[in-house]
């Protein structure tokens, strides 16, 4: 039985600069989440670690990040588990690449970078296992990470990492490091240790080919990511189990102003689910009455915010203008005019398309007023 952790996306040195003064604490939280990824690896008895690429956000990384990188990666050699890793696009192999500046391999004797142009292997005698890879040479290329992978040698396992887009139709970007599920399908591989998309995600099942997604959360990133545990057994069976290790979490709730009445109830709304690890974007719609205040700022600062790690709101409400009528505006003809024709078409239109209406009377005045809309 062989055990691999698969992860990938870790995104090192992410400047988290939309979360305010909460920016400094998820950076120090990521590499938090980085020690639990390395330390999971060795609790768990991995036999090997694989990162699929964006160890690093960036190529320009600070000292104490490099230094973090060399320091965990010994931790594994201490415990007898080899590490891989490919560059991803973050981290790409370009010529100002972080793995061209830095010796990662001359200080980490357990540590394989797969730095060839083309697919390249290196064997695992003692696992029986060849591991695959090639690095990503730039941000964006046309060319498949998977282009020339077969079994290469005699092992009993043969396991690939790529950093790329897995190809669905209309949604890719063809220059996104695309691969395909034929590839996929025909690599002869056992287990494919994939990297790229920011989520957990099963491409194929024969042969298993999963995303690990970033194990903390990073900016644009809407579900929680994991790390794998893969464990193949002599009878050629994967099993993938994914381990949320990430502290904090993300979601989005939208709020129609329609159905809220006051402050106390906004903030009701805006808090459910509330908890100190959650960064929630609120975003308030549709048409609020004029009573209702809201101020956004004052809405993230003050007790409301402190339910959340961060919170962000978003006001795309307007005000409601009571009683159009054409008699209110008597004697401006382009507004009574407007409202003539917006009233017949509410009248004579129902559902969607008439909520639709509605709101745009109510837009229409408030921009026929002078307001922003
Ligand atoms: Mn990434």
């Amino acid at each position: 039985m062989l055990k691999i952790l698969h992860t990938a996306d870790i995104h090192l040195g992410t400047k988290f600069s939309g979360l305010g003064n909460k920016g400094n604490l998820q950076r120090e939280q990521l590499r938090a989440t980085f020690k639990n990824v390395m330390a999971t690896a060795i609790n768990q008895e991995a036999n090997i670690v694989l990162i699929a690429g964006d160890l690093f956000d960036a190529n320009q990384q600070p000292q104490r990040n490099i230094d973090l990188v060399i320091e965990q990666f010994n931790l594994l050699k201490e415990n007898n588990i080899p590490v891989c890793l490919i560059p991803g696009t973050h981290d790409s192999l370009d010529s100002s690449s972080i793995y061209r500046k830095v010796d990662f391999e001359g200080k980490c004797s357990n540590l394989k970078i797969f730095a060839d142009e083309n697919i390249s292997y290196k064997e695992y005698p003692e696992f029986n296992l060849t591991v695959y890879g090639k690095p990503n040479l730039s941000n964006r290329s046309y060319l498949s990470p998977l282009e020339g992978l077969k079994p290469s040698t005699s092992s009993k396992f043969h396991i690939a990492m790529a950093h790329g887009a897995f190809y669905i139709p209309g949604k890719a970007e063809e220059d996104d490091h695309v691969f395909k599920l034929e590839e996929v399908k025909a690599s002869g591989m056992h287990y494919l240790a994939l990297g790229h998309w920011h989520r957990v995600y099963s491409c194929s099942e024969k042969p298993p080919a999963w995303y690990s997604g970033p194990p903390e959360w990073i900016p644009g990133q809407r579900e929680r990511g994991a790390v794998l545990l893969v464990s193949l057994s002599d009878s050629g069976e994967v099993k993938v189990e994914p381990k949320m290790l990430g502290l904090r979490d993300y979601d989005e709730v939208e709020i129609d102003m329609n159905e809220i009445q006051d402050l106390a109830k906004l903030k009701a709304r805006i808090s459910e689910g509330a908890n100190q690890n959650l960064i929630r974007k609120s975003t308030l719609k549709g048409l609020r009455e004029a009573e209702l205040i809201v101020n956004p700022e004052e809405l993230e600062t003050d007790d409301l915010g402190e339910k959340f790690f961060h919170l962000k709101v978003s006001d795309e409400s307007h005000v409601k203008v009571k009683e159009i009528s054409e008699a209110t505006y008597e004697g401006q003809f382009i507004k009574a005019k407007f409202i003539k024709l917006m009233n017949e078409k509410i009248a004579s239109s129902e559902g969607k398309e008439k909520e639709i209406a509605e709101s745009a009377l109510q837009y229409g005045i408030l921009f026929l007023d002078g307001k922003e809309v």
